[in-house]
């Protein structure tokens, strides 16, 4: 299996973690924003990444492959088959990808992205105001959720987490400061510590610091 993104990407991430987790053999192939790979351009139709070929078969958006990996190699226990594990693992899937990837979006996108991946300057205030005025509020929300436990859903980790903590690789990346909510992170702190996502912030910190050289 073939996943074509870039880990920077929290939805890129998101899968490798799952599959990493799931002991799934999965085979990066990076690329950036706007690519005409060809074979990336065939699994994707909108353009976005990730995107997965496995043989012929090819499959766009993080939550799609995740649940065909789940199905391929049922058994991990990452997407709970108990209906209200399954149903609440579903929508910390949904809000890490529309909320709270919409606000690290602004943000990473605007102060990260655009200057160094775009050459084009990105618009700071939009960045400056998604954190001052969107972010607390999904932190504190997090926070609640949290409330002095490891996992999400369930007592162990499930695909909540992954999908949760993912865009707070980007956070870190961007350097929030997250002190006033010390529950949500300590527990983001604790599964991004896992070796599934380690190595892969590891390997995006290099890269950052090795763009900071060449600029
Ligand atoms: N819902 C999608 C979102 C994918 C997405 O928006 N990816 C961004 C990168 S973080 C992308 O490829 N953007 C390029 C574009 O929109 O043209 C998923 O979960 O995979």
């Amino acid at each position: 299996m073939i996943l074509f993104g870039s880990s920077i990407s929290p939805f890129v991430r998101k899968v490798l973690v799952f599959a990493i987790e799931q002991g799934a053999p999965i085979e990066l192939k990076s690329l950036g924003l706007g690519s005409t790979d060809p074979d990336f351009l065939r699994a994707s139709p909108f353009r976005k990444m990730p995107a997965l070929t496995d043989g012929d078969y090819t499959l766009a958006d993080s939550s799609a492959i995740v649940h065909y990996l789940d199905a391929v190699r049922p058994g991990s226990g990452l997407i709970p088959t108990n209906p209200r594990e399954r149903g609440r693992t579903i929508w910390f899937d949904e809000f890490a990808d529309t909320i709270v990837g919409a606000v690290m979006g602004k943000m990473f996108f605007n102060r990260i992205v655009s200057p160094m991946f775009l050459k084009r300057p990105g618009d700071l205030d939009a960045a400056d105001t998604a954190e001052r005025e969107e972010l607390p509020t999904l932190l504190d929300y997090l926070e609640r959720e949290v409330d002095g436990k490891h996992f999400l859903v369930g007592g162990r980790l499930t695909l909540a987490d992954i999908a949760v903590a993912s865009p707070f690789a980007n956070f870190g990346h961007l350097g929030c400061d997250m002190a006033r909510w010390p529950a949500a992170e300590a527990y983001v702190e604790a599964i991004l510590a896992r070796a599934s996502f380690a190595g892969i912030i590891e390997r995006e910190k290099a890269f950052f610091a090795k763009q900071a050289q060449t600029v």
